[in-house]
């Protein structure tokens, strides 16, 4: 077990580069920002990591529809995601991408050790096999019915239903994404990692395991029930290769947890540290994850490094989910937030977000986020509170004391609380307790704001010019250690009220100096208001943008569901027609289009968005079904008379037939 004096590796979980950054992300980032500032302010030695994962099916699809590479998409959202976290303070000291070469390496270098040590195994699977697309289908390439519930699923998980992870070629009825033909399942042999014999290993290193209590005892008790041997190979060629295998690429949750030792590598280079501190010796390492990753985090990953002779993890630590206006938070719905569009692009500040994300509720908890709520907190605790007291102490010292910390005795009463408010936000903190420690620090407030009221400096200072020095000096006393304490919440903020204090840098200062003395005559800095009101006007923009990303959402859904009834008539007024393609050819400046020349009875030409389907080869000579009495309209400045028929699989067409050749014009009824 690590010791106190033992370097200490934070990491947070790996953001897929997939999509932009949302709050729900930062309720995972922010806190352990907030616990890796506050380790430093006690005098730890810590190491804080982070980095994109780019590998998995979902990135490739959506490279794929998006007409990129998926490393053009990955080095987009890399970047995003380093920004965001800029903007929002969170600095991690590496944040990597699991593409890196170092990763590649890294990650070959533990599957070797697991095939060496006897982990890992061939099987031979049957899997999804797409005999359109000539091509296996590895995770979200299909969909299909969950084998144990019976919903509808994802090749990888039963999202739907009962939330299982489903392995390589368990899915029923697959259906193959890509083109939507009903796949077959094909023999494949594929690499197997070992789950099952590290029970008794997981059930007793669970029991010591640190962190959340949700994490440990979600994890136990999977390990009680069933432990799985995993499939770690998919057919791709975008991922890490697995060793000694031309077509097959390695399980996204293999490479990327060991994104952690790879990114921690890549910092050590660079400051000429052996990585083998943190990953092979007497480090502590804390994981930060989101609560839907815990399986991955406290079975999978410290069996595989048990297995290849890494250091365990010491504590895991999960997150609760967020919900937004008390809703379950929705992307295709509109219930998300983006950091930044809808928060930073918007001008707010960033410590609002860290202190509400902070202080909501305790971290395992649900927390809800919505713009009024924000605003309360903001004008009651922060700007009420808190960003009271300050400018009150301060404008009255530099007002009436020439801008100085007046002379004056430090009562020890006040001393007392101020000793007792860093125990609490220490402790509360090493337990992970985000929230018990930020009310700590408001609870000084309240107390300083009272003392402030009570002690009536305004009076004092015209009887006993000396007595109320001494309580000014006391205020600032206070007031500096609610800084201190409060600079992991709110590390800008936070800055700005030092300088006001009249300090010089927050760097090198710990938690313990909120009891060092403020010297009597320093000068004061110019006080300004440090938080400012969320105002009424404010919030009412705020929620109209995000109603109206609701109201967007329900209207596309309304688009798939129920048509109005139409009368046989209106139905016979459709010029439905069977017909033969002559000729196909790209349209030269588009990626979707075609233009055909059908037989329907008569030469038409038509356009069709199809080019991402079909190749104009494959067309020639194929029977579609037409709609002939369109209106003509002009598209890339070709005229199209006509339209094919085809169903719509998430916005790729694909073609209507006859079932047996017809002759070309056969009406359709
Ligand atoms: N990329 C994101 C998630 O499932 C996933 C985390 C990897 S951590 C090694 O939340
Ligand atoms: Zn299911």
């Amino acid at each position: 077990m690590p010791t106190d004096n033992d370097p200490i590796l934070v990491t947070c979980g790996l953001p897929y580069a997939n999509g932009p950054a949302h709050i729900g992300h930062l309720r995972t980032y922010v806190p352990a920002d907030i616990f890796v500032r506050a380790l430093r302010r006690m005098g730890h030695d810590v190491l804080f990591i982070c980095g994109s994962d780019a590998h998995g099916t979902p990135i490739v699809v959506n490279a794929e529809s998006k007409g990129m590479s998926p490393r053009e998409l990955v080095e987009f959202y890399h970047k995003h995601f380093e920004d965001v976290f800029r903007s929002i303070n969170v600095r991690f000291d590496y944040f990597g991408c699991t593409d890196d070469p170092s990763n590649h390496h890294r990650t070959q270098e533990i599957v070797r050790a697991l095939m060496d040590r006897g982990h890992v195994y061939p099987r031979e699977i049957e899997l999804a096999y797409c005999p359109r697309c000539e091509r296996f289908l590895p995770d979200r390439y299909v969909e299909g019915i969950c084998p144990y519930c019976g919903v509808p699923a994802r090749g990888d998980e039963c999202d739907q239903g009962c939330g299982r992870h489903l392995e390589p070629g368990e899915i029923k009825e697959a259906v193959c994404k890509i083109c939507g033909s009903r796949a077959e399942y094909r023999k494949q042999t594929h690499y197997f990692f070992r789950l099952s014999a590290f029970r008794d290993f997981l059930l007793d290193y669970l029991q010591r395991l640190g962190g959340t209590a949700s994490a440990r005892n979600y994890a136990l008790e999977w390990v009680r029930q069933e432990l799985k041997d995993w499939c770690i190979t998919r057919n791709m060629s975008w991922g890490v290769k697995f060793p000694g295998s031309e077509d097959l690429v390695v399980y996204v949750w293999v490479d990327a947890p060991i994104g952690y030792i790879s990114f921690t590598e890549e910092w050590c280079r660079s400051h000429d540290v052996p990585w083998e501190r943190y990953w092979r010796g007497k480090s502590r390492i804390i994981h930060f994850i989101g609560g839907d990753i815990i399986y991955h985090h406290c079975i999978f990953w410290p069996a595989m490094l048990e297995g290849a002779g890494y250091t365990l993890p010491s504590d895991v630590v999960a997150s609760g989910m967020l919900k937004i206006d008390d809703k379950k938070f929705s992307k295709s719905r509109g219930y998300v937030v983006w950091v930044k569009d809808d928060y930073i692009d918007q001008g707010l500040e960033p410590d609002y977000l860290r202190y509400y994300l902070a202080s909501y509720t305790s971290h395992t908890k649900e927390v809800n986020f919505s713009w009024k709520i924000l605003q309360e907190k903001v004008n009651t605790e922060l700007v009420g509170a808190f960003g009271n007291f300050l400018n009150r102490a301060i404008t009255f010292a530099v007002k009436n004391f020439d801008g100085k910390v007046p002379e004056g005795e430090l009562d020890p009463e006040v001393m007392k609380r101020i000793e007792r408010s860093v125990d609490e936000v220490s402790s509360s903190l090493m337990e992970y307790e985000f929230k018990r420690a930020s009310d700590a620090v408001l609870s000084l407030a309240d107390y300083a704001n009272t003392y402030f009221q009570s002690h009536e400096p305004w009076k004092l200072i015209r009887s006993d010019r000396r007595a109320a020095g001494s309580v000014l000096r006391n205020c600032l006393q206070m007031a500096k250690a609610m800084i201190i304490l409060m600079e992991p919440f709110m590390p800008s903020k936070m800055a700005v009220a030092w300088s006001q204090l009249g300090m010089d840098s927050l760097d090198n200062i710990q938690f313990r100096d909120a009891a060092q003395p403020i010297p009597e005559g320093q000068a004061l800095g110019t006080p300004k208001i440090l938080f400012s009101r969320m105002e009424d006007s404010t919030v009412k923009k705020l929620e109209e943008i995000f109603r109206e990303r609701i109201r967007r959402a329900e209207g596309a859904e309304e688009k798939v569901e129920e048509k109005p009834m139409i009368s046989f008539d209106q139905f016979k007024a459709l010029d439905l027609r069977a017909g033969t393609v002559l000729e196909a050819e790209r349209i030269k400046g588009s990626d979707k289009l075609l233009r055909l020349i059908v037989d329907i009875g008569e030469r038409r030409q038509i356009v069709a968005g199809i080019a991402k389907m079909y190749s104009p080869d494959e067309l020639v000579g194929r029977q579609v079904v037409v709609v002939a009495n369109l209106e003509p309209v002009k598209i890339f400045g070709v005229e199209s008379r006509g339209m094919l028929l085809a169903a719509d699989i998430n916005g790729n067409a694909v073609l209507l037939r006859p079932d047996r050749e017809v002759p070309p014009g056969s009406g359709i009824r």
